[in-house]
């Protein structure tokens, strides 16, 4: 573990209790949150600037920080080498998408999911090969990989997906109007589907 990611911890566990006053209508919480970011000193000027007066949005820089606090790439990384490849690529989503953890994919979870990642001009059935109405690990490979994501992802070309690269990735298929920012609200409920604790 780097420092980078120690620091990442700590300022995503500031967010998570953030997001928690939040929820339970606490009014202290953008101030509490603009504390903490600035202590931790993680954050550039230009940033905090951009978001003293926005503090409802996400931009990727934000979203790549508190992605990075939490340990679901390092539980992805099955091989430990701090990459993910292609293999690694899909499991996570494979497993993030499989919301009831029983190790398929049914087409209510794939509904969702496809909708929150915006994924368009596919069908479940298409996905479905067998037609047994689950997707299990090869469908699933097979249909995911129609999207060219991990191809997408992969900025630095080096065939693997480094951290950041998947947290700008989310963010790229987050952000669907292309505006750069993901609002608060969307960003909590697709964030705790998939990556909260
Ligand atoms: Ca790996
Ligand atoms: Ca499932
Ligand atoms: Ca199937
Ligand atoms: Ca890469």
């Amino acid at each position: 573990m780097n420092i980078n990611k120690i620091l990442g911890v700590g300022f995503g566990m500031a967010m998570f209790a953030g997001f928690s006053a939040c929820s339970t209508g606490e009014t202290e919480t953008a101030s509490e949150v603009e504390t903490t970011e600035t202590t931790t000193e993680v954050r550039t000027e230009t940033e905090m600037d951009a978001n003293t007066d926005a503090m409802a949005t996400w931009d990727n820089e934000r979203f790549g920080t508190t992605f990075a606090s939490n340990t679901m790439y390092s539980d992805w990384d099955a091989n430990d080498d701090d990459m993910l490849d292609e293999n690694e690529f899909n499991t996570s989503f494979y497993s993030t998408w499989d919301e009831n953890d029983d190790n398929m994919l049914d087409e209510n979870e794939w509904n969702t999911a496809t909708a929150d990642f915006g994924i368009t001009g596919q069908t479940y059935a298409d996905w479905d090969t067998n037609k047994d109405s689950k997707l299990d690990n090869n469908e699933f490979n097979t249909g995911f990989a129609k999207g060219d994501y991990m191809r997408n992802w992969d900025k630095d070309r080096d065939g693997k997906v480094s951290q950041r690269e998947y947290s700008d990735g989310l963010f790229m298929m987050w952000d669907t109007n292309k505006d750069g920012t993901l609002d608060n609200n969307e960003y909590n409920t697709r964030y705790n589907r998939y990556y909260g604790m």
